[in-house]
């Protein structure tokens, strides 16, 4: 609307007024030559602005996506908050529960439970990573829903202290969980040099 008054204006402008040359005549612009020639330049440097003008808007709502319109979720935790030793065995599987937060902006990460829970829907990505020194094994897996994603297996035979780790990109709908699980009957072991890690960021909604 604004661009087409400003059209409307300018060669409104252009094609009205009477133009008076050096020696002080009066021109009908409909009828002098070098006027229409003047309008048709200035129709082409208004069509070339509105170009730009809508370019402009495009790329102004691109950057208000990016800067305003998406959420902003991302976190990242270690095992233990301090000290240092195994977690686990336990009789059944275990959720990990990643109690020295990094960072947690959106709070959709909850390090009592261990259990990422979105609150909007999009495509998220998820690292974890895990030790193993001692027997018995290690062997974690990334869970969405309660279903195992990926995991990362290691032993305790001839070589100790290795670590693994894993990573997916997943559609995830309102209220879905995501969570790093310790098998039964396995172990992992940490200290402040934060071996085991889980981490996760949205990367874009749907
Ligand atoms: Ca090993």
């Amino acid at each position: 609307m604004m661009k087409t008054v400003v059209l409307f204006v300018l060669i409104s402008s252009a094609v009205s007024e009477p133009q008076v040359d050096q020696n002080g005549a009066q021109h009908t612009p409909c009828c002098d030559v070098s006027v229409a020639m003047a309008v048709g330049a200035l129709n082409e440097k208004v069509a070339n602005l509105m170009g730009k003008m809508t370019q402009m808007e495009n790329e102004l709502t691109e950057l208000k996506s990016i800067t305003q319109g998406a959420p902003k979720v991302a976190f990242s935790a270690a095992l233990y908050a301090s000290g240092s030793g195994n977690t686990g065995p336990f009789n059944t599987n275990t959720p990990l529960k990643y109690k020295k937060v990094f960072s947690n902006i959106g709070s959709n990460y909850n390090p009592a439970t261990g259990l990422f829970t979105a609150m909007v829907k999009g495509v998220y990505f998820f690292r974890f990573s895990m030790h193993n020194t001692h027997s018995p094994n290690s062997v974690v897996s990334l869970v969405k829903n309660d279903v195992r994603i990926v995991s990362v297996w290691d032993a305790d035979k001839s070589d100790g202290n290795d670590i693994g780790s894993n990573a997916a990109v997943l559609h995830l709908e309102v209220g879905d969980t995501v969570y790093v699980q310790l098998h039964e009957n396995r172990m992992v072991y940490d200290s402040g040099l934060n071996y085991n890690t889980f981490t996760g960021f949205l990367l874009f909604t749907e």
